[in-house]
């Protein structure tokens, strides 16, 4: 019964679609800038520093890293995208990977959308939405650092970003601080609501 998040183990990786995982098992995607959080968020879902690499400087994820969370579900953190500081070449490598997973047929049952709290959405962002929301693939707006703002600021940055992004009506959203442990627990049961009840 139910999902342990911390029965979350590293699965594998991967440097191309042909090295991702040949599984029944629902796969749950988490994609966003890079910097954004996607690993810590990882760490913070599994209560487990150790798991997934976090890092200051942009780029740390360069690689599909799975993780397979209490043998029920695979996470998948994917590169960022938006690597400024990286060279052209690396940069659309990344670029690439990432399109690549979403175009690729690969079946998933939802996508954790990360955006830091604190900055607009970007360009990609938006692109990203766009299409999500054109293919109905099904995801959540997580956005993340949500400890670096006060409540009211929050609520306000929320207002800001519900005019400039275009939610679709069953988008569930998330604010969350993987450092300070806020809005996990809310993250963790809509996760495994959504993947038991669908
Ligand atoms: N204050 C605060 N900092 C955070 C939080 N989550 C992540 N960070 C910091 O943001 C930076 C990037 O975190 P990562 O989890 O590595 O980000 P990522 O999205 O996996 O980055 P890439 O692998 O480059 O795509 C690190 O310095 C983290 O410590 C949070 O909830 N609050
Ligand atoms: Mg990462």
């Amino acid at each position: 019964m139910g999902i342990q998040f911390r029965n979350t183990k590293l699965w594998g990786v991967a440097s191309d679609l042909s090295g991702c995982p040949k599984t029944d098992i629902p796969e749950i995607v988490l994609s966003g800038k890079s910097n954004v959080g996607k690993s810590s968020l990882v760490n913070a879902l599994a209560d487990n520093r150790k798991l997934a690499r976090v890092s200051a400087t942009p780029g740390k994820t360069r690689l599909v890293v799975y993780f397979d969370v209490d043998g029920k579900l695979l996470l998948a953190d994917l590169p960022g995208y938006g690597y400024a500081k990286a060279s052209k070449d690396v940069k659309e490598k990344f670029n690439k990977l990432c399109d690549q997973y979403f175009v690729s047929g690969r079946k998933f049952k939802l996508v954790l959308h990360l955006i830091d709290i604190r900055h607009a959405p970007s360009e990609d962002d938006i692109r990203m939405l766009e299409y999500m929301n054109h293919n109905a693939i099904p995801y959540f707006l997580v956005f993340t650092k949500c400890d670096k703002f006060s409540r009211a600021q929050l609520n306000r940055q929320l207002e800001e970003f519900s005019k400039i992004l275009d939610f679709h009506d069953d988008a569930h959203c998330f604010a969350v601080s993987a450092e300070k442990k806020v809005g996990l627990d809310d993250l963790r049961q809509a996760i495994e609501a959504y993947v038991l009840e669908s």
